[in-house]
């Protein structure tokens, strides 16, 4: 899944692609490097991020949805917490409602989901981007994150989501410490993976690298990145949330060869 941001604030490509014409170039291009997927936001989830309007949100991104579609079949997702974007992209051409607050933010986020019979991507997060990262706190934190994301999965199935629909994501950086909760998260993976769901896993470029890297910029934890999405696919993920499209696949295709290897 490669990530096209049409937000002035994203983490780690904020501005890059708030005009239309970049951020379908952007698209284009991670399309013919290799994504299934591209997701498109217009309201960053990152740490301290101010939310956007669901007009501001509807304005940037049903063109860009609509222009991908016309030249691509490629799946789209939406990165939206607001039942009326995701309406309005799912009409657009999205097939994918991608949900950091796993259908909670809004009263009828259930209801529309299931009415629309689109794919949902329901993500752990501890409180909201505002303050997430104030003070979060865990017993054992992927057990919790496991029961949340099987609860929330059981209410849409309750609701009227198909079970062959749901996806589920741990939400690395959401409400977690870097260390003391994304690591332990992360090799915990296989827990999740385990609930019987296609998990995605969204690592790329995020705070935890960082740390480990002392000082090393967004754009230059692609190294870390890839590490976070090969230990993702040994754990058995189905996707990966990525920025660098190219060198993701390549990683994953070596990867996958080498492990397929003793068949051969
Ligand atoms: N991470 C971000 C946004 N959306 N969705 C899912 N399902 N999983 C994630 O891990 C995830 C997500 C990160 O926040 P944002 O500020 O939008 O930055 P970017 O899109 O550049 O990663």
């Amino acid at each position: 899944m490669g990530i096209v941001n049409t937000t002035p604030d994203s983490f780690s490509d904020g501005g890059r692609h708030l005009d239309p014409a970049a951020a379908l170039a952007h698209a284009r291009r991670l399309i013919a490097e290799g994504a299934d997927i591209v997701d498109v936001g217009a309201e960053s989830t990152r740490p301290g991020a101010e939310p956007v309007p669901a007009e501001v949100e509807i304005e940037r991104l049903i063109p860009l949805i609509a222009a991908i579609r016309a030249d691509s079949a490629v799946a789209i997702s939406v990165d939206t917490m607001k039942p009326t974007v995701a309406r309005a992209a799912i009409a657009a051409g999205a097939t994918i409602w991608n949900d950091v607050t796993a259908l909670s933010h809004a009263a009828d986020s259930l209801d529309v989901a299931a009415e629309l019979g689109c794919e949902v991507v329901l993500m752990h997060m501890r409180g909201e981007p505002r303050t997430m990262q104030a003070d979060p706190r865990y017993g054992d934190v992927t057990a919790e994150v496991a029961e949340f994301l099987a609860a929330r999965a059981t209410a849409a199935m309750a609701a009227g989501v198909a079970r062959g629909k749901i996806w589920l994501d741990p939400g690395i950086g959401f409400g977690k410490h870097t260390t003391r909760h994304n690591l332990p998260l992360l090799a915990g993976l296989p827990v999740i993976v385990a609930l019987g769901y296609p998990v995605l896993l969204g690592a790329s470029r995020k705070g935890f690298i960082g740390v480990l890297d002392p000082g090393a910029p967004a754009d230059q934890r692609i190294g870390g990145s890839i590490a976070a999405a090969l230990h993702g696919a040994v754990s058995g993920v189905a996707a990966v949330r990525v920025h660098d499209v190219r060198e993701t696949v390549q990683a994953l295709a070596v990867w996958s060869a080498i492990a397929g290897a003793d068949r051969l």
